[in-house]
């Protein structure tokens, strides 16, 4: 197939590029490069050392002998530069990933916040426009969050995107309908992916666009069998308060003897997936698209969930680390129960990679042998929900 990979430089976003080349689609990654620019501003960088984009796809094509092209621009600005890449390359799918995608940054200041809803909605309003505008018929695979479900206790198995709802009529009766779960996002990132929602809700109902809003957790590992290939396409590892997600956080603050930083008491449960099980779910995606004319198909992309306390000591047992319970600079509930349907993926033949100490070794090792690079001052998380707090 040919496919488009937006943000394909990213965390989630090379990986991906690199497994379906590798399975000998034709990709083409767009990519503003807005995460490397972003690394500069909060004056961090990833763990592990990134190379430049160029030197990763020339990498990839000596040792694969595959060609992977790059375009360099704003989806979320230059509109006609999308459109053109649509109506002269008519892909078969594009994967969008290209948003800010980490909540703590999302919540630092008024301009974040702007950034994040103008980056993200003008991104992803973009892709759909343009698909329309082309008369182009493309399977949209986005990257969306567990979290616009929102993290309190549901009390039932979180359904794959629609609930089953049951209205009483004013004659006495019941209606019976399927709405989109209701949003309930806990940052200003989380409240752009419950947006994105009713875009897709909206393109796919007026303009039968197909889509599939992938309803991912979080992510962690670092590489994939590709990356792994060689140092040159190795994958980002984000461990500073904005942009490292807590397990790898976690994982690597064990590496470098820093206490693990459990927010408020460890109470919230979260929804899990392994980088190379998500990269696995987005080629299932788009290899086994959704017919035509049928509604945006969503896929909860997890294989497990898992309280942040346990997770803080399952790493203090294996490592021997502290845990430092610190207040949480976030405005969430401090404790909550999660039950997610994920049925579907598992249907298309995902196996998955639970969470189980030999991989957390192999994160670790990497931790280990990058741990010169870390600044410790990134560490805390400085972001807060709420002012003067
Ligand atoms: P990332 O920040 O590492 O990658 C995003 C990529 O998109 C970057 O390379 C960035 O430069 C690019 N980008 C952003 N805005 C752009 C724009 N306007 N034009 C062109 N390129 C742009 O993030 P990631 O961790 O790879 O996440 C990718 C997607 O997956 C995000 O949408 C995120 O919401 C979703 N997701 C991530 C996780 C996770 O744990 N990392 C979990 C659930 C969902
Ligand atoms: N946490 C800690 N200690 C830390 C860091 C985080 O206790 O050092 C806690 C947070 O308070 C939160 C939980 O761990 O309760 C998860 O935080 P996170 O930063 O790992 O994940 P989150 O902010 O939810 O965002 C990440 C990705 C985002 C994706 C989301 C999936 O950055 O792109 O959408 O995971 S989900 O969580 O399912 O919404």
């Amino acid at each position: 197939m040919r496919i488009i990979v937006l943000g394909g430089d990213g965390f989630c976003g090379w990986p991906t590029t690199l497994h379906l080349s590798n399975r000998g689609h034709e990709v083409v990654i767009v990519d503003n490069l807005v995460r490397r620019k972003t690394d500069v501003e909060l004056e961090v960088e990833s763990l592990t050392p990134i190379q430049p984009l160029s030197t990763r796809l020339r990498g990839w094509h000596e040792l694969t002998d595959r060609e992977v092209q790059f375009e360099y621009f704003d989806v979320a600005e230059n509109y006609h530069r999308l459109l053109t890449l649509i109506q002269d390359w008519q892909p078969d799918a594009v994967v969008h990933f290209a948003e800010q995608r980490a909540a703590p940054y999302s919540m630092k200041s008024s301009w974040h916040k702007r950034y994040t809803v103008n980056n993200n909605l003008n991104a992803t309003n973009n892709l759909l426009a343009a698909i329309v505008e082309a008369d182009a018929d493309v399977h949209v695979v986005h990257l969306g969050t567990m979290g616009v479900y929102g993290y309190g206790t549901a009390g039932v198995k979180i359904p794959e995107g629609y609930l089953k709802v049951q209205i009483a009529t004013e004659e006495g009766g019941v209606v019976e309908s399927e709405i989109l779960y209701p949003p309930n996002p806990g940052s200003i990132y989380h409240m752009t992916k419950t947006q994105d929602q009713l875009l897709f809700a909206y393109y796919n109902k007026n303009d039968r666009i197909r889509i599939t809003d992938l309803h991912q957790g979080i992510v962690w590992g670092t590489q994939t069998a590709e990356t792994a290939l060689d140092d040159r396409l190795i994958n980002r590892f984000d461990y500073d308060g904005d942009y490292g997600t807590v397990l790898n956080r976690f994982l690597m603050q064990a590496a470098v003897g820093h206490p693990l930083t459990v927010h408020g008491t460890g109470g919230q449960t979260r929804a899990f997936i392994h980088l190379q099980d998500a990269v696995v779910c987005i080629q299932l995606a788009i290899e086994n698209p959704p017919t035509p004319g049928s509604r945006v198909r969503v896929f909860n992309q997890m294989t497990e969930s898992h309280r942040i306390l346990d997770l803080a000591k399952l790493v203090s047992r294996i490592t021997g680390a502290e845990i430092d319970y610190v207040d949480n600079p976030r405005n969430e509930a401090p404790e909550n129960t999660l039950m997610v349907e994920n049925r579907q993926l598992l249907d298309l033949g995902l196996k998955p990679t639970t969470l189980e100490e030999g991989l957390l070794r192999e994160v670790s090792e990497i931790a280990q042998r990058y741990r010169d690079r870390c600044d410790l001052d990134k560490i805390p998380a400085r972001s807060r929900w709420i002012k003067n707090q």
